[in-house]
């Protein structure tokens, strides 16, 4: 039987099939051994004795961080106020999204706490309207600015995605006030969430389903080479073109021959100021790996490859070939 993981607690997953019927199964060892990562919103196929996953089925989408999978948007939320509105943090959710092909709207919690709405949203709109993501202003607590938001989400199952506090849970409660999710202050000090929502799950409202899930700020681009991060913001398309090399990083080091860099004064500081911040972790992670490659190499040249089989299995190092030709494909 087919069904659809809504909840994981632990090593229990907790799913659905079409009828609502609700089952908690564990997963079947053939699927541990494979080291299956088994999502929320995955469809799997159930033993015949409903008690085990059997069979992972095709993903439409997935995320790492948070572990969902078949989503039809994210919603990126911030709060304007307590925390403040932090547009780094924003912008690395929009380009970490964007890495995985996910729709994104953005959703401005906390609207009733701003002293001038007006100006906020006028500051935000120059930025993110020209990106084309569509943009919601809302207070989760006051029930204001939901009306747009639940036309716009209707028939989708959408993720949330934010730091901790900003109210994602909040408006998980507002949508669906029969499901009552704990929900916890932000600390008066230090204006920060204080880590409420321990798992991720699936809430079915009216005619929309929403991911509430636990906040997070501590993503990095420890994944992605320095070449493929520009690729990732569309708003330096147009003059990527006009960029001498091919290669280029759009920073600095190229600024006499860089269209983007020329083009400067068109683009939002606040953008670019976040993408120098994510080139410099897309490029700490190219020389770690370029590292190992070397470190492997030199290894080989004092040992002679015989000995390279004495490494254990876990120590050993990517081939430096297999190396070169993941930054070269990044690159291209
Ligand atoms: N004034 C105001 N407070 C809000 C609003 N939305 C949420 N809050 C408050 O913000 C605090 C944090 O809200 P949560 O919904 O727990 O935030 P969260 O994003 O789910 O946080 P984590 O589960 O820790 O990731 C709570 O005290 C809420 O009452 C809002 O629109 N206005
Ligand atoms: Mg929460
Ligand atoms: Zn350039």
């Amino acid at each position: 039987m087919k069904a659809q993981v809504y909840k994981i607690h632990s090593d229990f997953y907790y799913v659905v099939n079409e009828k609502h019927d609700v089952f908690t199964c564990k997963l079947k060892d053939v699927l541990k051994k494979q080291k299956a990562e088994v999502r929320v919103g995955d469809y799997v196929e159930l033993s015949s004795d409903n008690s085990f996953i059997s069979k992972l089925l095709k993903r439409k989408n997935f995320l790492i961080r948070p572990k969902v999978a078949n989503i039809d948007l994210a919603l990126v939320m911030c709060s304007v106020k307590e925390p403040e509105l932090d547009l780094t943090q924003l912008n690395r959710y929009l380009i970490y999204l964007k890495n995985f092909n996910i729709d994104c709207a953005i959703c401005f919690n906390k609207e009733d706490l701003d002293d001038n709405p007006k100006y906020t949203e006028h500051l935000i709109k120059d930025i993110y309207e020209k990106l084309n993501y569509p943009l919601f202003f809302i207070s989760a607590k006051e029930g204001m600015g939901l009306e747009k938001l639940l036309l716009f989400i209707k028939d989708k199952t959408i993720v949330l995605v934010g730091m901790s506090g900003v109210g994602k849970s909040t408006l998980s409660n507002k949508l669906n006030p029969s499901v009552n999710l704990r929900v916890s202050e932000v600390s008066k000090k230090t204006l920060r969430g204080s880590h409420t929502t321990r798992h991720v799950e699936i809430i079915e409202c009216d005619n929309f389903r929403i991911i509430d899930t636990p906040g997070f700020s501590n993503l990095k681009f420890d994944f992605i080479l320095p070449n493929r991060l520009a690729d990732l913001f569309d708003e330096f398309k147009k003059y990527k073109d006009k960029c001498k090399y091919s290669n280029c990083l759009h920073n600095v080091t190229e600024k006499y021959i860089c269209g983007v860099y020329d083009n400067l004064d068109k683009i939002a500081k606040s953008r670019y100021e976040s993408y120098l911040i994510f080139l410099s972790e897309c490029m700490e992670y190219k020389e770690k790996i370029s590292k190992r490659s070397i470190k492997h190499e030199e290894f080989k040249k004092q040992t002679g490859s015989t000995i390279l089989t004495k490494i254990s299995k876990h120590k050993r190092l990517g081939a430096r070939n297999t190396l070169k030709q993941k930054i070269k494909e990044d690159e291209k």
